[in-house]
């Protein structure tokens, strides 16, 4: 059973990214990605707050867990809960992001930002190299876990099931990849245009341990990640994470116009009020 105080801390947390995301929302000059990071805010919290072990101070610390955001364009919302574990600076990303010559650019780099594992954005590639990762990992008989995330449009790519079969074929049990199911794309709604149900199955039909959740439930996100099988087991983990894109904001949530956008003073004010509203009523149901 998860611990009520450590729920409620996360809880606080996955608020907070919400909030810093509005707010980088409201501040920049351009579009954000907000639908598909407000739906994924409650797993990268868990993961970076809680299950990983990870240190904001030793960043290539050998035996830390690795994560790929493999559905790239939620690059700020990885940002941002890095920044709330301590790896970066969030007034640094809301001066710079997605400027020219930025390090914290729409989609993440690797290169310009030690302590992102791997660059991407192009969708459809997190999953094979997180298999190279995890295979290597397993030769080498490490113990730490690699942790995919992926969008369940993104999982319309071919290159995923390639993965998938391998990573079942090689064993990796240290392999943990998780898909927002949040149902939407980026101008449409799954089951209306590429039906991807029954979803888990396919999952199974691969060989896969999965795991069907509510995303957006913090008691279960981290529940479920407490009980992963062990990381030498050899059956590679999916956790089917149901979500709400533009979660708890009333006007972005389940909007294909969501997707992707920008907020003025007004709408800013409305976000900033649904999601405090939110929290308020969900911390008393903990
Ligand atoms: C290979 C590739 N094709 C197209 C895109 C453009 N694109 C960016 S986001 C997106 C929709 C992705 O949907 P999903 O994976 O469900 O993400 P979410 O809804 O969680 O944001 C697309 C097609 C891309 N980044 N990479």
């Amino acid at each position: 059973m998860a611990d009520r105080q450590e729920i409620l801390r996360l809880e606080e947390l996955a608020h907070r990214l919400r909030v810093d995301l509005c707010r980088l929302c409201g501040s920049y000059q351009g579009n954000i990605h907000m639908g598909g990071d407000m739906s994924m805010s409650d797993v990268l919290t868990c993961l970076f707050h809680h299950t990983m072990n990870i240190d904001p101070k030793d960043i290539k610390m050998p035996e830390r867990d690795r994560f790929i955001l493999s559905k790239g364009h939620g690059a700020v919302c990885m940002y941002i809960t890095m920044a709330l574990r301590g790896f970066f600076d969030y007034d640094e990303i809301v001066a710079t992001y997605g400027k020219l010559d930025s390090a914290y650019g729409q989609h993440p780099c690797k290169v310009r930002l030690p302590g992102v594992e791997t660059s991407t954005g192009s969708l459809g590639h997190g999953l094979a190299i997180c298999v190279g990762m995890a295979a290597h990992a397993k030769m080498k008989k490490a113990s730490h876990r690699v942790f995919c995330m992926m969008g369940d449009g993104e999982t319309c790519e071919g290159s995923v099931w390639e993965a998938a079969i391998n990573g079942r074929a090689l064993k990796l049990g240290n392999l943990v990849a998780i898909v927002d199911r949040n149902r939407q794309l980026m101008t449409s709604f799954s089951e209306d245009s590429v039906m991807l149900e029954p979803y888990a199955d396919k999952w199974r039909a691969f060989g896969w341990n999965v795991i069907e959740i509510n995303g957006n439930d913090m008691k279960q996100v981290v529940e479920t990640f407490d009980s992963l099988p062990p990381a030498d087991s050899d059956v590679p983990t999916v956790i089917v994470a149901d979500t709400v894109k533009g979660y708890r904001v009333s006007f972005m949530e389940k909007q294909i116009k969501w997707h992707c956008g920008s907020l003025n003073d007004a709408d800013l004010k409305t976000a900033l009020s649904d999601l405090t509203e939110a929290y308020e009523r969900e911390k008393e149901a903990i």
